[in-house]
């Protein structure tokens, strides 16, 4: 519910939509469960590579977030629902040199963020939007949320996660976007 609080949850440039727009470069990938599957890999003690049913294992959490996009939309509380970031670090154990995460998603999109901010306790890998599953797309079935970044950082469609010692851009990040997206210092463009 909107309230005369929202003004100090809406960072600079930002103006708060009420609807769930769309914000993806090229095509929504058609993506079978059968043969989805989602990995760590890189400087990590236990690589792995889930199935579905083998990820929807995992416990469950749920983050009350606001999502803000570069293009100066933001869309306050959401709820999102799916496995904490946290659980998947416990899971994979980062090696000690690892300080970046590459994130890769079927259809190509790639977005690089540092390991300290994947350790926040509101990033998760969601399946759920405010009570329903992720539609393709918005992601389906998995993407990652990054609140305190710029949406780009929260990548649909993910399939893996690499963990690396240098940091290295991705998609948007390669073609100009700020590489740290926080949208309470307005860095939008580097
Ligand atoms: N794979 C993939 N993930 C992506 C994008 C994309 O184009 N491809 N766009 C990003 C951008 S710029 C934003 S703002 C958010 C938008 O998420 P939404 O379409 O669910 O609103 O997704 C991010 N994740
Ligand atoms: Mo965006």
């Amino acid at each position: 519910m909107p309230s005369s609080s929202d003004k100090d949850r809406v960072p600079p440039g930002q103006t708060v939509v009420r609807d769930f727009p769309v914000l993806t470069y090229g095509e929504v990938p058609n993506l079978d469960l059968a043969k989805w599957s989602f990995a760590t890999f890189g400087l990590v003690e236990q690589p792995m590579e889930l199935s579905y049913n083998e990820f929807m294992g995992l416990p469950r959490t749920t983050v009350r977030a606001d999502f803000h996009c570069v293009t100066g939309w933001s869309r306050l509380d959401n709820q999102w629902e799916g496995i904490s970031l946290r659980e998947v670090l416990r899971l994979a154990r980062p090696r000690p040199e690892a300080r970046y995460v590459l994130v890769h998603c079927y259809g190509g999109y790639t977005t690089n963020v540092p390991l300290e901010v994947l350790e926040g306790d509101d990033v998760l890998l969601a399946f759920r939007h405010d009570g329903r599953e992720l539609s393709p797309d918005h992601g389906w079935p998995l993407r990652l949320v990054v609140p305190s970044r710029y949406g780009y950082k929260s990548a649909k469609w993910v399939w893996g996660l690499e963990f690396m010692a240098e940091d290295k851009p991705g998609f948007w990040e390669e073609a100009g976007y700020h590489n740290n997206a926080d949208p309470w210092k307005e860095e939008r463009f580097d």
